[in-house]
């Protein structure tokens, strides 16, 4: 039905055209073709200042609209890089926006076609080669070099201290796992992923016993602690993106991609900012990877130190759910049993 309407329209929109242009063909036959013309172009020349006036209008009233909806403050050390070089770029392509959309559209308008006017030739000024070729070119020096310094800073190495997350994209749902106290990611092989192990842990690596798994639950982070985020994906390409400490990176099957950065406020710092007690932290998939893509959102909580060691504290590695007999802190099936005995006899 809609694609019906869609083509009923445009034949429409070709008809009432094609009768506008034949009509204004007799027009032009009746009125004298040479004074249509200059009509014509008289008309076309107003309607090039208006559509200045009204698009710069409309320029401004989309700002003032769309004032409110930005993302705010940055919450990361390279969010803030990254909000400075956006800056400097609007800045100076706000500069060179009006000043070129208002000559263009005003000469249009000046020097549109009069009785007794006759263009002047000018084929060639070297000075003017030379300001308009300099200027730009400088310009987007700075841009660029902008850009290539924050970007070495960016992807560069994470510090040695930073805390590292593993971050695995599927459809539809993120994991995540924590290297626990060794510091290291136990090794995988993705044969060996399974209900029990869904990321493909080789138990036979003792740096996956002490790995900590996590999923349908947020992401912790630490405030001022740099985090190293080493992503993957089980399936498709996906996307992290976390709009609030301006990062994203694909998440590829079978290539790990990292990016690093610092959360320098935490999620109540953050609820205080924003004025809004429902604020939350977001992991987006910033890449179309099916038809639950949207279902892809999750949420970060970042907290102090205290708070993150609590919350890990509960935490039990997957290892020992693979295997409950190497739990030193699992009730022994006999000793449940002695205990009972022992009870019963203290009665
Ligand atoms: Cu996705």
């Amino acid at each position: 039905m809609q694609t019906f309407f869609i083509i009923a329209i445009l034949a429409l929109g070709f008809l009432i055209t094609f009768q506008i242009a034949k009509a204004s063909e007799y027009v032009a036959v009746i009125r004298g073709e040479e004074k249509t013309r200059k009509q014509t172009n008289k008309i076309n020349a107003f309607m090039l200042l208006v559509f200045l006036i009204v698009g710069l209008i409309g320029v401004y009233y989309c700002n003032e609209q769309l004032k409110g909806k930005i993302l705010g403050e940055p919450a990361s050390d390279h969010g803030v890089l990254i909000d400075r070089m956006l800056y400097i770029t609007i800045a100076i392509t706000f500069v060179v926006f009006f000043l070129t959309q208002i000559a263009l559209f005003w000469f249009s308008f000046k020097y549109q076609e009069k009785e007794g006017r006759k263009a002047y030739f000018y084929p060639h000024n070297n000075r003017l080669e030379l300001i308009w070729t300099v200027i730009p070119a400088i310009a987007l020096t700075v841009l660029v070099g902008f850009g290539i310094f924050y970007w070495f800073r960016i992807t560069g190495d994470a510090p040695k201290d930073a805390m590292k997350v593993e971050v695995i994209g599927s459809q539809f749902k993120w994991e995540y796992r924590y290297p626990g106290q060794d510091g290291i990611l136990g090794k995988k092989y993705y044969k060996k992923i399974d209900g029990e192990n869904p990321l493909g842990q080789l138990w036979e690596d003792a740096a996956n016993h002490d790995d900590i798994y996590i999923v349908g639950e947020p992401l912790h982070l630490v405030v001022n602690k740099p985090v190293k985020m080493i992503l993957g994906a089980k399936d498709v390409i996906h996307d992290v993106g976390l709009p609030h400490f301006r990062m994203k990176m694909d998440a590829v099957p079978g290539t790990p991609t990292t990016m690093w950065f610092t959360p320098t406020k935490t999620s109540e710092e953050m609820k205080k900012i924003t004025g809004k007690s429902d604020f939350v932290y977001e992991i987006a998939c910033d890449q179309m990877c099916g038809a639950g893509h949207w279902s892809m959102r999750g949420e970060i909580i970042v907290e102090t130190q205290e708070e993150f060691d609590a919350w890990m504290a509960q935490k039990k590695p997957k290892y020992l759910t693979a295997f409950p007999d190497k739990d030193p802190n699992a009730p022994k099936a006999d000793t449940t049993k002695q205990i009972a005995a022992n009870a019963v006899g203290n009665n």
